[in-house]
């Protein structure tokens, strides 16, 4: 819980009828603008679970960019770099979103770059073959949209608004994921083989981007009451498995987790213990890809550097423009 909820950005108390009123608009569904009051630790929040989902999607190219030359056909390649171009357009729709919070986008990055802020887990993780690239769509962007539809509803506009668009988007890329696992799970048995490896890989992997289990998610509760998470991290991931399960069974696949079951109370899957260890590791730096993720996007900024500096030349030349017709 946030002690800092009670002041603001230069240390003074928030007035306790201005917290009560931006509750009441928070329980009325009305949404919350950039120009709108706000406590300061609503801001923040925001800043930091809108900039990681941002870094998220930018740091998501990588798995699959590394496979948009080895596509197995000119069809298959075409689909995976309007895919990957989508992801890089997320990045933007939400750093743009974050930044009507009054943080520049610069410093996002030099965040992201430093190592100051998290990227989702996932993306630590290789892709070491085709199938990955399946598995990825199947469930990296299923486990995405099932955690970003309620984000439609997050009470910050332009967080919900972005999400919108994100969402019709990803639900393409879910779909060419299974479609491409279908493919492979209808193939030779080698094919077949390669679709169950992907699965065995990515499966326990995309449990953990919901996030800590509930009882050691220390945003949560807040975060609820604030109506930017709709529902908690054991809800959203409880609701994925349920929703996975039979796409698995129609592929012919089986799902790695002996302990996975039926529960007719719950109505819902039981599974086995999530290796929180493991999810630990990778949020501390310590994951398969970790290093070799930020150092391609620190040499994609260094290389981008001229295009930067290409922008900044051509304000000042059209701002000089304007002052000598003025
Ligand atoms: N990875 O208290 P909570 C995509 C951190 S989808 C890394 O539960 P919260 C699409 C968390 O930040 C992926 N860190 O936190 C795509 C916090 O650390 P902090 C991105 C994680 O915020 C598909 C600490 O653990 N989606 O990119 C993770 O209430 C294919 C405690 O956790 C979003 O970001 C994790 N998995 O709930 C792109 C969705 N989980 O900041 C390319 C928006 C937790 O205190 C290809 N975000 N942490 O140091 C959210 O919904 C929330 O932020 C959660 C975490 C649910 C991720």
């Amino acid at each position: 819980m946030y002690s800092q909820g009670l002041t603001d950005a230069k240390g003074s108390e928030e007035p306790q009828e201005l917290l009560d009123a931006f509750q009441k608009k928070i329980d009325a569904e009305i949404k919350i603008e950039p120009r709108d009051w706000m406590p300061e630790a609503y801001r923040k929040t925001l800043i930091r679970q809108m900039s990681q989902h941002a870094h998220s999607e930018i740091v998501g190219q990588l798995p699959e960019g590394n496979w948009i030359t080895r596509a197995p056909t000119l069809k298959r390649k075409m689909i995976l770099l309007a895919k990957v171009q989508d992801e890089a357009g997320h990045g933007l729709y939400i750093y743009s979103a974050t930044e009507t919070l009054g943080v520049s986008r610069e410093q996002l990055t030099t965040e992201l770059l430093t190592g100051q802020a998290k990227y989702s887990s996932i993306f630590n993780y290789p892709t070491t073959s085709w199938a990955d690239i399946g598995a990825i769509g199947w469930l990296v962007d299923g486990a995405a949209i099932m955690n970003q539809v309620p984000l439609c509803r997050a009470s910050y506009g332009p967080y919900a608004r972005s999400m919108v668009r994100i969402c019709k988007e990803e639900s393409f890329h879910q779909r060419q994921g299974y479609e491409i696992m279908t493919v492979l799970a209808r193939g030779s048995e080698a094919q077949k083989i390669m679709a169950q490896k992907a699965l065995n890989r990515f499966w326990w992997p995309s449990l953990m981007m919901f996030g800590p289990s509930d009882k050691d998610s220390k945003h949560s509760e807040q975060s609820m009451k604030w109506k930017i998470k709709r529902f908690s991290n054991d809800d959203l991931r409880q609701k994925f498995i349920d929703a996975t399960v039979p796409q698995a069974e129609h592929l012919g696949l089986t799902i790695p987790d002996p302990e996975l079951k039926w529960n007719d109370d719950k109505q819902g899957y039981d599974h086995g213990e999530i290796n929180w260890d493991e999810f630990m590791n990778v949020i501390k730096g310590h994951g398969p890809c970790n290093h070799q993720r930020m150092q391609a996007r620190i040499k994609a900024h260094e290389e981008g550097a001229w295009v930067r500096d290409a922008v900044e030349v051509y304000q000042a030349n059209q701002q000089k423009i304007k002052e000598e017709a003025a």
